[in-house]
């Protein structure tokens, strides 16, 4: 039937509105709106089209006897996912929850779509996340995942105006690198002309660098990281949001991502209150500053909840969880153990063995980290050989502290934990267009 169908092009039509756009105030107007069929329920007399749209989704009435009768004729043929044209005369109603529906006066058929659609985009029988990711053109067509990357799109613009205001640089470095820069285990390699290459982990070296010329930068990208453990939190691919600042530290630079996080805050709740209602989460905009708690602190209170970790040890995630609990919000982590922070990353000058990095926790997530940053090379060379790295690999960068490298610090954050923390969803690849992990290499 679907493949004989005779499809329409789209003419000299227009759309005029989208979905959302279609008020009570618009009465008896004609518009146009252009979408895809999301259901279709046939009452015998009379039958409802729900169009959807990017914005929404409308109610199509047509009474099949007071229809031009090639309405009706169209109007048989359309099944879900089918995208389509229809122009028509809006009426209130308080037959809809919006109010609001439109009679067509007439329909154009674009595409056909297979009958055996192979997850329920109504959403009323839900499907598992590996059925919906295998097939996530159709899955991102869901009124929750349009949500999500509505959000993540609010909180994206809401971020960039904010560092432009505080005068940051907008760059792009490489990704195709050649040594390490956040440890050698999470590296994959490339094939680059017959030499070893790889793709980089994060743009941490050039951003340093790049304090010396333009001081104030920040990059917005994807990084690749080899991570073998599969959990609800770690891509192979991810987007970061970097900041690096020439003649700050540490302290500067953490007062920057708090404004950071309460402004996306802001702007989403407020710009995206309709995306906030559909995903049932009430977001609350924090008050700055966030919590400060030293390294040592954590220690102690993960002992007072039964939790021992030897100083300098990593925190694994189970203790970040018990942590989590305690503290359900934002809160900063500070005072590192320098063994356990990048070889990048300056020890306290009054205390070496307590490094100035910092993490940014939401609840057990880690969203954030950073800090201020080595800039004499001597020590450079002397952290990355303490790392067991070999200088010689970061000649090209070490350079650059032959010409004068300011004091600097910075962060980087992941755009999809943040989108995790404010839309309230629990695993990353909901928060992913197409994601890469352990085990999916597609669609
Ligand atoms: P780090 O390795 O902690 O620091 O990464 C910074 C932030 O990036 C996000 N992130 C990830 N998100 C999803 N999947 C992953 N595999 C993944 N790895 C990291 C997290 C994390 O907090 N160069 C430093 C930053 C700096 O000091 O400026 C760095 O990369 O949200």
């Amino acid at each position: 039937m679907a493949s004989s169908m005779n499809l329409d092009s789209i003419g000299d039509w227009t759309r005029t509105h989208y979905t959302s756009q279609v008020t009570p105030e618009l009465d008896s107007q004609e518009v146009t709106l252009f979408g895809w069929v999301q259901d279709v329920r046939d009452l015998g007399g009379i039958r409802f089209i729900i169009l959807q749209d990017r914005e929404g989704t409308i109610q199509l009435t047509i009474p099949k006897k007071r229809v031009l009768p090639e309405v009706l004729t169209k109007s048989d043929l359309l099944q879900k996912r089918f995208s389509f044209g229809v122009k028509g005369n809006v009426k209130k109603t308080t037959m809809t929850s919006r109010g609001i529906e439109v009679i067509p006066a007439a329909i154009k058929i674009f595409n056909v779509a297979t009958e055996q659609l192979p997850i329920d985009i109504t959403g009323k029988t839900p499907a598992l996340i590996e059925a919906r990711l295998d097939a996530r053109p159709l899955d991102l067509t869901q009124e929750q995942s349009l949500a999500t990357f509505k959000v993540q799109h609010t909180a994206l613009e809401a971020i960039r105006s904010f560092l432009f205001k505080k005068d940051f640089l907008e760059v792009h470095t490489p990704r195709i690198i050649a040594s390490a820069t956040e440890g050698g285990a999470e590296l994959f390699s490339v094939d680059y002309f017959g030499q070893k290459a790889y793709l980089a982990q994060s743009p941490q070296l050039y951003k340093e660098e790049l304090t010396l010329s333009f001081e104030r930068v920040f990059e917005v990208g994807p990084f690749f990281r080899a991570e073998e453990s599969h959990t609800r939190r770690h891509l192979s691919e991810f987007t970061s949001i970097d900041i690096e600042a020439a003649f700050a530290n540490a302290t500067d630079v953490m007062a920057l991502l708090e404004q950071v996080i309460n402004h996306v805050c802001t702007v989403v709740k407020e710009k995206c209150a309709n995306e906030l209602t559909l995903l049932k989460h009430n977001l609350e905009v924090p008050t700055i500053p966030f919590k400060r708690l030293t390294y040592d602190q954590v220690l102690e209170d993960l002992k007072q909840h039964d939790v021992t970790i030897p100083w300098g040890e990593d925190i694994p995630t189970e203790a970040f969880r018990v942590l989590g609990e305690i503290y359900p919000y934002f809160y900063f982590i500070t005072d590192w153990p320098t063994h356990a922070k990048a070889f990048y990353i300056k020890p306290r000058e009054d205390k070496p063995e307590v490094s100035e990095g910092f993490d940014l926790m939401h609840s057990y997530i880690e969203l954030v980290s950073g800090g201020t940053r080595i800039s004499q090379k001597e020590q450079l060379i002397q952290r990355l050989q303490e790392k067991g790295l070999n200088p010689e690999s970061f000649k090209c960068h070490l350079q650059a502290y032959d010409y004068g490298m300011p004091p600097h610090a910075g962060w980087g954050m992941g755009l999809e934990r943040l989108t995790m923390i404010l839309t309230d969803n629990k695993n990353i690849r909901e928060v992913t267009l197409y994601p890469r992990d352990r085990v999916r290499l597609t669609p």
